[in-house]
């Protein structure tokens, strides 16, 4: 995992899009993004060391996605323009990567700039409910993820707008960063 501010050139969203201005772990802690690297080839495997998260945060339930034009079909051109449309969920938005590579861009508070965190395979990462985000292939095309949840998963995409901005989860975690600075 890597992440650096957007450098908002008009262009391929596939493309890195890299400032050069580099983003640390702690800055995106500050956000609510956790992140884990648990290596793919981890001695006893990855499964285990998923389990035990999954275990401790409470996801009980999981499948796998396979984002790609052989993964999506027909849903691919649609998929792919969904992902990177800017919204939140109701719910954290939590991925292991199997294999491949992409983007996720996340919304900075209050600066209002993109953070964009390029996830590779073995990275675990948790995007709390009510983070503007999105989501984007790079330019291998493919991405394989295991996708985490509690119950039912909440995944509905809620677009950027004046209705998310009161969006009680939106409020709480606008809150839940004033209270640690
Ligand atoms: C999502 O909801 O944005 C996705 O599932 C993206 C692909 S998983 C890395
Ligand atoms: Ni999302």
């Amino acid at each position: 995992m890597r992440a650096y501010y957007f450098d908002n050139v008009p262009g391929d969203q596939r493309l890195p899009h890299d400032s050069q201005r580099p983003v640390s772990e702690e800055t995106l802690k500050g956000l609510g993004i956790l992140h884990w690297r648990i290596p793919i080839d981890t001695p006893g495997g990855w499964e285990p060391v998923i389990d035990d998260v999954a275990r401790e945060r409470g996801y009980k339930n999981r499948d796998t996605i396979n984002v790609s034009k052989e993964g999506l079909g027909d849903l691919y051109e649609a998929k792919l323009k969904i992902f990177f449309e800017e919204h939140m969920h109701e719910d954290e938005e939590i991925r292991y990567i199997l294999s491949g590579a992409g983007f996720f861009d996340i919304r900075e508070h209050p600066s209002d700039e993109w953070i964009r965190v390029n996830i590779l395979a073995g990275d675990l990462l948790v995007v709390p409910a009510g983070v503007y985000h999105r989501f984007t292939l790079d330019e291998s095309n493919k991405i394989q993820a295991l996708r985490l949840f509690k119950e039912e998963p909440k995944w509905t995409p809620h677009v950027r707008g004046v209705e998310t901005e009161a969006n009680p989860f939106r409020v709480e975690y606008v809150n839940s960063l004033k209270s640690v600075s």
